[in-house]
């Protein structure tokens, strides 16, 4: 490593633990740099065991598992049936020097619970991408989102890795990343059954397809949308409305951008698509010189825009606001009168691990991310919006029950450091927080754990919001990451897990997790 890369790490390092509450961070922006993203990590060995922040959720692990009947501490609910999937980037081939951790091959998962019983399984999500590299054996792929970089050997072939979300969609589990086509699993051996999945043909081979796609509380459909939808640098995102049972594309639409940056995550209502514009903008220059997508304009504005469901999109309306960026939508709702996008917010670039355009030191503390509520008049009468801090909780991946995806809610989730860290309340967290009372509650899981983010599992189908249990993993910093699965009452979360999954071995690297109903299952 260079003098300026080790300062780098070192410096990184440093204010990761800082920032996350000492060991046990949790959240992207810490965890990352933990797992050594600054100035790439060529070494795919293990961290030592014990390492404070050692990588955690983002730590690869590389081999495919598979364990039926797992070893179960406490009482695994019996009206407990479905599976819970994640995936996460896990390289194949060591990362170069320079590249980041969002990069790597997606690692699916599931725990399969029914019955009592829990199966664990792991498969690589095998795009064309990971065929290649799997043939020649070795990287072929250098650096994050810059085909500029890529082998001539790869040329013409789908770069999906789906490394970043899961969904479910008729009995197939898709695997996303936000630059290309879903690639499909099998729900129950996650093996691919399709590199390149297109609805049956109705999307381009190259459609950018988001990692958050909503599920329609109305209606059960999925709405989706494509950033840089013309190909590399096009400011126009494309919006679309799949329907739950013929696949058909009901809907499309599409719209331009006042200037293109990452678009990781939108809204939907009832009624309307809304999308928060933030200035982690791509640099073509920076990737002609063989870096990542994107830097961070600390002098960009940011824009919420909103348009009508079904229409058209030339009703598209934008709000202006100051620097300041918002990766993961909560929840979304309107009251007749204003529209309401709950969001993680930070003041600055939210992942330090990527560059800032004026050559700036990575800002840690401008990294930290809160959750604040964005809203705007209905009427569309104003020229910024209004911005309000929900709770003192940095999380930076938020949740909901899923099912309120298009609806009015109450209850939010979230893995954070304790919020009291400084009186001292070290650790990691899994919040319950209620946006009636605008409270919170908390289990503290201590200092020797980092928890990916959680998942809300209802009951059934029919429970109210919020009924039903909360589960996500813990990788033990002083076990080697041998992870367990927890699983907490999600009225109670104060109570700590009622059952735990133990793992014998480390969990694959977790971005973001699904909870798939039993009864969403194909028969
Ligand atoms: C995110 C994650 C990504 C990515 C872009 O959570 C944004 C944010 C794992 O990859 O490519
Ligand atoms: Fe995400």
């Amino acid at each position: 490593m260079t003098d300026k890369q080790n300062l780098d790490r070192r410096s990184f390092m440093a204010a990761a633990i800082g920032t996350a509450a000492g060991v046990g961070a949790t959240g992207l922006a810490g965890a990352a740099a933990a797992a050594g993203a600054v100035s790439g990590n060529t070494d795919l060995s293990r961290p030592p065991a014990g390492a404070p922040g050692s990588g955690g959720q983002f730590s690869p692990i590389r081999a495919e598992v598979t364990i039926n009947d797992c070893e179960v501490e406490g009482k695994l609910p019996l009206d407990l049936d479905g599976g819970f999937f994640a995936t996460g980037p896990d390289p194949q081939y060591p990362r170069v020097p320079g590249n980041i951790m969002f990069d790597g091959e997606g690692h699916v998962r599931v725990f399969r619970i029914k019955n009592g019983r829990v199966d664990y399984r792991t498969r690589y999500a095998k795009g064309e991408r990971y065929l290649a590299q799997d043939k020649a054996r070795r990287g072929l792929y250098p650096m994050y989102r810059n085909p500029y970089m890529d082998d001539p050997s790869v040329r013409g072939l789908s770069r999906a890795v789906g490394n970043t979300h899961v969904i479910n969609h008729k009995g197939l589990i898709l695997a996303l990343k936000e630059d290309t086509p879903p690639i499909a699993l099998d729900i129950n051996t996650l093996e691919t059954v399709d590199p390149i999945y297109t609805f049956g043909g109705q999307l381009p081979k190259t459609q950018p397809f988001t990692a958050h796609p909503k599920v329609c509380s109305i209606t059960g459909n999925m709405l989706a949308f494509g950033y840089e939808a013309e190909g590399l640098g096009s400011d126009v995102v494309s919006v679309f409305e799949i329907d739950k049972n013929t696949s058909k594309k009901l809907w499309e639409t599409k719209i331009k951008v006042p200037y293109v940056g990452m678009i990781h995550d939108f809204g939907i209502s009832e009624k309307y698509v809304m999308f928060f514009v933030v200035p982690m903008t791509i640099d073509i220059e920076q990737m002609k010189r063989g870096g990542i997508h994107w830097s961070w304009d600390r002098s960009g504005k940011t824009w919420f825009g909103f348009f009508r469901r079904g229409g058209d999109g030339k009703d598209l309306k934008w709000f202006e606001g100051p620097t300041r960026s918002g990766t993961h939508t909560m929840g979304v709702f309107d009251d007749g009168k204003k529209l309401y996008f709950d969001t993680e917010i930070t003041a600055g670039n939210p992942f330090p691990f990527m560059p800032n355009k004026d050559g700036s030191p990575p800002d840690f503390k401008g990294a930290e991310s809160y959750l604040h509520r964005i809203s705007v008049p209905l009427s569309g009468k104003s020229k910024g919006y209004d911005i309000e801090k929900l709770y003192p909780l940095s999380a930076p991946l938020p949740r909901q029950d899923d099912r309120y995806n298009t609806v009015a809610y109450r209850y939010g989730y979230a893995a954070c450091p304790d919020p009291a860290a400084e009186r001292g309340m070290a650790g990691a967290c899994y919040a319950r927080m209620d946006l009636q009372t605008r409270t919170f509650k908390l289990w503290n899981a201590g200092t020797k754990v980092s928890l990916a983010e959680p998942v809300f599992a209802p009951k059934n189908a029919k429970s109210r919001e919020g009924e039903g249990y909360l589960m996500g993993i813990a990788y033990h910093l002083d076990q080697n990451l041998r992870s367990d699965l927890v699983i907490l009452d999600a009225e109670r979360v104060e109570d700590g897990p009622i059952a735990t999954v133990k793992l014998p071995v480390q969990a694959s690297p977790q971005v973001h997790g699904l909870w798939v109903r039993g009864d969403l299952y194909p028969t």
